[in-house]
């Protein structure tokens, strides 16, 4: 069975981070070692979350499983809680990356144009430090404008996130993936670039009116357990487009409250139907 280690915070409740990074890359059938960030009450966008910074447990871990010798087949990064805690990360990635070690990371910091609470302006230009590091780096459009030093746009066109995944692939990233991002109304998906063969992918389903948080959390985790399934990158993002995308339109059904996250829990057997695996 494939490993991977997830290595992002626990919001006890909210539907984020580990608590959907656990379940769903364990559905798809990849064993999920996590490595905590933080332990939150929530996630940030609560009000009155409580947070505690786990910044000094992630070498002691990595010492112990370093002493263990335990292969990991990806190393996912998410939320990361403080600039303290970047150098660790990257120290990780240089500890764990055998030649077949994809290393894939979610800058999970923005979204909608503005930071989270929980971080300065200084730690966009942290987080790029482990972006540069990246197999696979998968920004939303507010992410990649942050790491970038672009002006986030109120609109855009084709042209211009072309240019943005060519600036994170430039910063040292194998590859570029954009979430969230669409050129016709009512059409929201992916964008892609490979570098090396200087192609893009695209990939769109229908917007949803409705939208939850999350949402970014659960794209990424089911984008890398596809590829530790087999999948290549541009199916895994499909697969991830299609299930995130029914999470939302199922949870929409019951009025849910946006902060709890998606109920992702009922679309489990339509992601595996989906993967062929039922
Ligand atoms: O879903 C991203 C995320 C993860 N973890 C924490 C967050 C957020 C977004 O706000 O606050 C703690």
């Amino acid at each position: 069975m494939k490993r991977i280690l997830s290595i992002q915070d626990i919001s006890c409740l909210g539907r984020c981070s580990q608590t959907v990074a656990l379940p769903v890359i364990s559905a798809m059938g990849t064993e999920c070692v996590i490595l905590p960030t933080a332990v939150l009450s929530t996630h940030t966008m609560f009000q009155g979350f409580t947070v505690k910074d786990l910044s000094d447990q992630i070498r002691p871990v990595a010492d112990h499983w370093e002493k263990e010798q335990i292969h990991f087949d990806a190393v996912y990064t998410g939320y990361l809680a403080s600039a303290e805690q970047i150098e660790d990360v990257c120290d990780v990635f240089r500890r764990f990356r055998e030649k077949d070690t994809l290393i894939f990371v979610d800058p999970a910091m923005a979204d909608h144009g503005k930071l989270y609470p929980a971080f300065g302006p200084e730690f966009p230009a942290e987080m790029a430090k482990v972006c540069a590091m990246a197999d696979i780096v998968i920004p939303n459009l507010t992410e990649a404008c942050l790491l970038t030093e672009t002006p986030y746009p109120e609109e855009y066109d084709e042209a211009f996130i072309k240019a943005l995944l060519k600036k994170l692939c430039a910063m040292g990233a194998k590859k570029a993936v954009l979430t969230g991002v669409g050129f016709q109304s009512g059409e929201l998906g992916v964008m892609a670039y490979d570098p090396e063969k200087e192609e893009y992918f695209t990939y769109f389903s229908r917007q949803l009116p409705t939208s939850y948080h999350g949402t970014g959390d659960l794209f990424s985790s089911t984008c890398i357990g596809a590829m530790m399934d087999g999948s290549s990158l541009e199916d895994a993002l499909k697969i991830a487009v299609d299930y995130t995308v029914e999470c939302i339109r199922i949870t929409a059904e019951g009025g849910h409250e946006k902060y709890y996250g998606v109920e992702f829990e009922r679309a489990i057997p339509y992601l595996l139907r989906r993967m062929g695996k039922i």
